[in-house]
């Protein structure tokens, strides 16, 4: 069915995808998947990397004329920064000075370093550190940006927006509107609903940053238009939620998944919990609070999708923490490489990405035909099975 994998070092030539799976004849609009790469790249608390790189989505195969052919797509992501990083970072040659290897030996902890360095056998962590780094999301994000397009053929659509930096939130995360985060342009500054909560998340990140430090956030991801039915209860493995939380735990830095008011619910009654169930002609079953973030037994129930994804401060500190040399075993600094004070914003992108990725492959798999029109009839089957329910 659907299937994609990803490869690419952070300051390699750039990052590769190959994607299997999508029908023939999805419209590729290349403005819009670029568009999510932009929007990747931005955020209040980001490091100078971002002014180096401009990610473009480059499609190598898999289209032609600008539409899907169902064979697999290729895309391709150049490193800007790669130029800076040629000795450094040679496929076949290793250059003859140590300060070209830019070797790394002091692990950075919160980061894969140590960790990877043990399991690959390796004393030089930048072996890890380049596989390691969040720049793979980019790709990903294209990739998801693929996937957006399709799920967008059958009215579903995405945002983000970002409810907490570090101790200072927006207040009722799930009783903010699909309509304000859509209104947020694209060069907020965090992507955060209320000007005035934004402007203390500022204050957070600007803080951290002159202490060295980074500082953490909360992303909330909405999804419309997901018909009931994705996802199952029937199996363990094919369970929305389980699948949508892998995904957004893939996402580097994300250290725990909320769906809906999840966290709160293991501190209420079931009765202040659930979501009660009514029923008009002109719209069907509906709720009225979404604390379920539309999923009930592992499949959607038609309501919005909200699920938050957390993400614990960067690993890179700027006035770094201890670590011990892994060569001499002495105690050192740990390394500090050129990063951001926060990229929460960013990850809210690569949430949405992630979710797409989900959705598009859960949609395959209950949808699923060899071309877009093939989906459309099997899609339009069961929305008749819904209506005449
Ligand atoms: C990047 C994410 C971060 C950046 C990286 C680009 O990755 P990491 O997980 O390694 O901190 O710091 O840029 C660099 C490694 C650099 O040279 O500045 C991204 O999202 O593109």
């Amino acid at each position: 069915m659907f299937r994609f994998l990803t490869a690419g070092e952070s300051h390699g030539r750039g990052l590769v995808a190959i994607i299997e799976g999508l029908p023939r004849g999805l419209v590729v609009n290349i403005e819009r998947m670029n568009r999510d790469m932009a929007r990747r790249q931005r955020g209040y608390g980001r490091g100078k990397r971002m002014q180096i790189e401009r990610d473009r989505v480059e499609i190598l195969t898999g289209v032609r004329f600008g539409e899907t052919l169902g064979s697999p797509v290729a895309l391709w992501i150049e490193n800007r920064d790669f130029k800076n990083w040629k000795e450094s970072m040679d496929a076949l040659e290793a250059p003859g000075s140590e300060s070209a290897r830019r070797q790394v030996r002091h692990p950075r902890p919160g980061h894969a370093d140590l960790a990877g360095a043990l399991k690959y056998d390796t004393k030089d962590v930048r072996n890890i550190l380049e596989r390691a780094s969040a720049r793979e999301t980019a790709v990903r994000v294209a990739v998801g940006a693929l996937t957006r397009l399709l799920l967008g053929e059958f009215g579903i659509e995405l945002t983000s927006h970002v409810v907490r930096v570090g101790q200072v939130a927006v207040k009722d995360p799930l009783g903010v509107s699909w309509e304000r985060i859509i209104a947020l342009p694209d060069d907020s500054p965090l992507r955060c609903v209320d000007g005035r909560v934004e402007r203390d998340m500022m204050d957070e990140v600007d803080r951290a940053k002159a202490n060295g430090d980074t500082v953490g956030g909360v992303f909330q991801i909405v999804v419309r238009g997901v018909p009931a039915g994705l996802g199952s209860h029937v199996h363990w493995d094919r369970r929305l939620d389980g699948k949508l939380a892998q995904a957004m735990m893939s996402v580097p830095a994300v250290k725990a998944v909320e769906i809906g008011a999840g966290v709160t619910g293991g501190s209420s009654v079931g009765s202040a919990f659930q979501d009660e169930i009514y029923y008009a002609g002109d719209r069907g079953f509906y709720r009225k609070s979404n604390r379920s973030g539309g999923i009930e037994g592992g499949i959607s129930n038609g309501e919005e999708i909200r699920v938050h994804g957390f993400m614990k401060p960067l690993s890179t500190l700027i006035r770094p923490l201890n670590s011990v040399d892994l060569e001499s075993k002495e105690v050192r600094k740990a390394a500090v490489e050129r990063t951001d004070t926060t990229a929460i914003t960013a990850a809210g992108v690569v949430g949405e990405a992630v979710t797409a990725l989900v959705l598009c492959e859960m949609f395959l798999e209950k949808f699923g035909g060899d071309s877009l029109e093939e989906m459309r009839r099997n899609y339009e089957g069961y929305r008749r099975q819904l209506s005449d329910f």
